[in-house]
């Protein structure tokens, strides 16, 4: 059964009262000024209090739906004990949403603080994505004294010229110290290891398509055919990522300790699974009652075991301000929940690429455990793109208004200051894979077309006479998105319009300060 949004308000509510207010340290001896003042961000940092400067990991997986963890969706066939545990003990958001509702668009917004709807994502297999300087939360926080380092899947393009050369414009050239990774997903070639901005091993051999037997052709064990470099092996790539993800946080650990250095570590983890192909290693095979889909969720949930340990193994638990998400919904049909008795949406309607809620409703939950209150739960409306004025704030950066023009302040969320009647932010706008808009503004929810927008089927559907020429829903009543309202509530219809039309035109939805 899907958790209550309203029950998880009055929970919220009753949490609000007991909790405190982030306590600073306010007695610093020696005001540090920071030299390096970023080209975009005003730094108003008092200097090296730690207490101020969490660690900061990111922890992204792929194409995991909203009633996958067991903190979402108490009937899930899935195990995930580990994801679960971030839930008791930090923060459970209900109305978290990827910016986009696929791989590349959602990780632009949540890197760089932009509705991906802004610019042509369509261009990533050649270029990238993100311009040259503009600010990610990488290069905010690197700017601010972080060590910044990624590991996994970028999907948000290099400038390319073949593989047996540099690749630039990758994660190394915008805010982060350090990278190891793939291009893009493990379905989609070529596939080689990157480390820096560099293949570690170029694509030289080939690999034939692989499907699986009784699954759609983008399920199961599913891979296009291409290059592949020798030293890559699909079925490795997850466990190779926690490997390297240990790796950085021990490396960090160990430099401090030579150095005598405080430096905090900024971690974004974005692993590629349950994306396809899904590959569980036998070991995680039969772990779930949800077929191959469930045993390589349930190694996703193992793997993050390992890396939320070793935070634990190096005393950094406390003073590391974690977030796990997932990029977008999953690619699991109404004929899979049949077969299984498992809702990987948890209820929503759509899948993967959808304007529907399962598109990019996401599992969102935050660690502190120094600040963010044990088992707290929260449905305010929060977007990936909000990470990066959080993350300005809870650093003491300001943010000047060109940067993150998309990007709401929810540190007061996390703090529970902000009381749950007040949004964040004034409305939510995202582009389906289809190119369908969406806006939110409160409990209403428009859609620029009829049909899901993405991979749901129909996609597309012309109006007939007399028909609306869109969706609005009312998500307080119908969170399943089933009865349209759009011909019934003109009014609402024509103010979200308005609203979108000035979020589009504007380039921005932060207000600016003055
Ligand atoms: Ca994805």
């Amino acid at each position: 059964m899907l958790t209550k949004p309203n029950a998880a308000r009055r929970l919220c509510r009753q949490q609000q009262s007991e909790h405190h207010l982030p306590h600073r340290i306010t007695t610093l001896a020696v005001w540090l000024v920071l030299a390096a003042v970023s080209q975009v961000v005003v730094n108003t940092a008092l200097g090296a209090d730690s207490e101020m400067r969490p660690n900061i990991v990111i922890i992204m997986v792929d194409d995991m739906g909203y009633g996958d963890p067991g903190c979402y969706n108490t009937d899930s066939k899935i195990p995930t004990p580990h994801i679960d545990s971030l839930a008791r003990d930090g923060m459970r958001f209900t109305d978290a949403h990827a910016p986009g509702p696929l791989c590349h668009m959602s990780r632009y917004g949540l890197l760089t603080g932009r509705y991906p709807f802004r610019t042509n994502v369509s261009r990533w297999s050649k270029q990238p994505l993100i311009e040259p300087g503009q600010t990610t939360i990488a290069s905010l926080l690197q700017a601010q004294g972080y060590h910044t380092a990624m590991v996994g899947k970028w999907h948000l393009g290099f400038q390319e010229d073949g593989y047996d050369k540099p690749l630039p414009g990758g994660p190394v050239d915008r805010g982060f110290d350090r990278y190891f990774g793939i291009r893009a997903s493990t379905d989609i070639p070529p596939y080689f290891y990157i480390r820096g901005n560099q293949a570690v091993s170029p694509p030289t051999n080939r690999i034939a398509a692989n499907n699986s037997e009784g699954w759609s052709p983008i399920q199961g064990a599913f891979w296009r055919e291409g290059g592949i470099a020798p030293d890559l092996e699909l079925k490795n790539v997850l466990p190779r990522f926690t490997d390297e993800a240990i790796g950085v946080i021990g490396d960090h650990v160990a430099r401090n300790k030579t150095n005598g250095t405080d430096q905090p570590l900024m971690l974004y983890l974005a692993y590629p699974a349950p994306h396809t192909p899904w590959l569980p290693s036998p070991k995680f095979r039969g772990r779930s009652a949800a077929s191959m889909y469930g045993d390589f969720a349930v190694m996703v949930d193992a793997m993050i075991g390992r890396v939320l340990k070793s935070i634990d193994d190096h005393d950094m638990a406390d003073n590391t301000l974690l977030v796990f998400t997932s990029d977008n919904g999953p690619v699991w049909y109404e004929s899979d929940v049949q077969r299984f008795g498992h809702d990987a949406s948890g209820g929503l309607r759509g899948m993967k690429a959808d304007a529907w809620e399962c598109g990019h409703r996401m599992p969102f939950l935050v660690r502190w455990p120094v600040q963010v209150k044990a088992a707290s739960v929260t449905d305010q409306t929060i977007c990936f793109t909000d990470l990066l004025a959080t993350f300005a704030s809870v650093v003491d950066a300001e943010l000047l208004a060109g940067v993150g023009p998309d990007s709401f302040d929810i540190s007061g969320v996390l703090w529970g200051t902000q009381p749950e009647e007040k949004p964040v932010r004034d409305a939510l706008v995202i582009r389906s894979g289809g190119g369908m808009m969406t806006i939110r503004v409160g409990d209403w929810k428009l859609i620029t077309g009829l049909g899901s927008g993405g991979f749901s089927q129909p996609r597309r559907i012309k109006p007939g006479p007399g028909d609306p020429p869109g969706q609005l829903y009312n998500l307080a009543v119908d969170l399943s998105e089933t009865n349209n309202l759009y011909a019934d509530e003109p009014a609402i219809v024509q103010k979200l319009l308005a609203q979108l039309k000035k979020v589009r035109e504007t380039g921005r939805s932060r207000p600016t300060e003055d």
